[in-house]
């Protein structure tokens, strides 16, 4: 038989086109795509169904510990589990460095707590939080590893300074790294924060108005000024206001080397959740926060026009009890609340039902915002994100049909901020390398069958950069600061 498994009767859809034809996987690996395959030891029936790249899962957090040292309650088995029942093939979950830690020391960790666990194939982000002179000389060997891109942070505990900021984008631009950044101002949040408590307001509702969105502006616009002044590419994760959108568009418009992404969150749910009774609000702190109905339809407008590229999760699952949004106590103010929401089971099917199945963007395009898109950005592009011949067969197996109302996810959490939610249009099937990791809603992979993803470097064709004209000779009195 020239096939281990064939995937039949189905419709293709690519971040391109759709089409009928079958698949033929040998050792893991689409080998061939035509109008019948006959010749395969095993075969799905995809009649009916969408085949389609597995989605590639890129801003979730996965036992790691927050800025204020709650550890996540999903780790690698439970959140690869959640999110391959999501439609996910591949998972790019963050290491984050410890202040005082060598980025050696952060990567052991991390591969200690992925390698026998993830049921996903996966890769990190690296997060850097002490950018000493002797961490930065260790990147070049973190990128040899082939993690290729990493966060900071413009707020918490954990932020970096502007200087900081300038110096890691340098680094990371020379070796072709992306750099991702939280963009909210840290001193507009903490001003505001306390302005909020000490006027006696402490509920979760004052989560919302403690993070203005002129608070996101303002970061993003400074985060794309110095990526420009470092010459550097720069991804915006989790950008939620429209004049964020909007400061992402100006700059890719004008040839910066900007990307960004938006999460259902800020697409799906609203401010108005925070408040709920009692102490139930805190299900939805995450940062930045919950906004409203028009920036929803704006967010919408950025991702048709191509100005958002992504929509990631950003799961960050911290339990309703003293483990999670508690771990600082339950009479606290709404500073001392863990920030995060879970979402990684939830985001395609959400994707797809309010997306594609309500004519908002095509199916193409959510292949594209799920999957490819990802896999070009961060440098997995054609092995992952793509049907074609040598791809690793990734692929997700979708009933564009079914109807469900979300309920339990597979992750560790006790509570799904979209619980209740009519969702049109789940995944049947996901393949990992041609293996069966969920099929018909049973869990088939065995934790620790994911394998680490060497990424290359990002590919900035198209992307030429702006022009800085205090960095160029002619301008600079002969001065060459490459
Ligand atoms: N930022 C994230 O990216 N995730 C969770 C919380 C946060 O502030
Ligand atoms: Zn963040
Ligand atoms: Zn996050």
């Amino acid at each position: 038989m020239a096939h281990d498994l064939a995937i039949r009767g189905g419709t293709l859809a690519t971040a391109t086109e759709t089409f009928n034809a079958d698949i033929g996987i040998r050792n893991g690996r689409i080998v061939t795509i035509s109008e019948a395959i006959t010749d395969a030891k095993d075969v799905i029936d995809a009649t009916n169904h969408i085949v389609m790249p597995g989605g590639i899962e890129a801003h979730c957090h996965i036992a790691q510990e927050s800025g204020m040292g709650v550890m996540t309650s999903d780790d690698y088995e439970t959140g690869s589990i959640s999110a391959a029942f999501g439609g996910n093939s591949c998972f790019v979950p963050f290491a984050a460095q410890k202040v005082g830690e060598s980025l050696a020391q952060t990567m052991q960790t991390y591969d200690e707590r992925a390698v026998p666990k993830s049921v996903l194939d996966w890769s990190y982000h690296l997060i850097l939080t002490d950018p000493t002179p002797d961490v930065l000389a260790e990147l070049p060997d973190v990128f040899a590893k082939g993690v290729t891109s990493f966060k900071v942070f413009m707020t918490y505990a954990t932020r970096v300074s502007d200087g900081q900021f300038l110096d890691i984008l340098s680094v990371a631009g020379r070796h072709g790294a992306l750099t991702m950044v939280h963009a909210e101002n840290h001193d507009m949040l903490d001003w505001m924060g306390r302005r909020l408590v000490e006027g006696g307001n402490v509920a979760p509702r004052h989560h919302a108005s403690s993070r203005p969105s002129l608070a996101e502006e303002e970061a993003i616009n400074r985060a794309i000024s110095l990526a420009r002044l470092a010459q550097a590419p720069l991804f915006i994760v989790h950008v939620s206001t429209a004049g964020g959108a909007k400061l992402v568009a100006n700059a890719r418009s004008e040839g910066g080397q900007v990307w960004a992404e938006t999460c259902p969150q800020y697409l799906f749910l609203t401010r108005n959740e925070l408040d709920k009774p009692g102490m139930e609000g805190a299900k939805f702190i995450c940062s930045p926060p919950l906004r409203d109905t028009p920036t929803q339809k704006i967010l919408w407008q950025h991702l048709q026009a191509g100005s958002l590229s992504l929509v990631s999760s950003d799961h960050a699952p911290y339990r309703y009890d003293d483990t999670g949004k508690f771990n600082g106590g339950y009479d606290v103010d709404f500073r001392k609340i863990a920030n995060g929401m879970p979402g990684i089971e939830m985001r395609l099917p959400l994707l797809f039902s309010e997306g594609v199945n309500k004519g908002r963007i095509s199916l193409n395009k959510f292949v594209a915002l799920s999957s490819t898109n990802a896999a070009r950005i961060y440098g997995m592009l054609p092995r992952k994100g793509s049907l074609s011949i040598g791809a690793d067969a990734d692929i997700a197996i979708w009933d564009p049909n079914e109807k469900r109302i979300a309920g339990e996810m597979h992750d560790a959490m006790d509570y799904n901020p979209f619980a209740g939610t009519e969702v049109t249009g789940w995944p049947v099937t996901v393949l990992g390398r041609g293996q069966r990791i969920v099929d018909n809603g049973k869990l088939i992979a065995k934790p620790g069958a994911g394998q680490f993803i060497k990424r290359a470097p990002i590919d900035l064709t198209e992307h030429p950069g702006q022009s800085v004209p205090e960095l160029n000779p002619d301008q600079n009195f002969g001065v060459n600061l490459a």
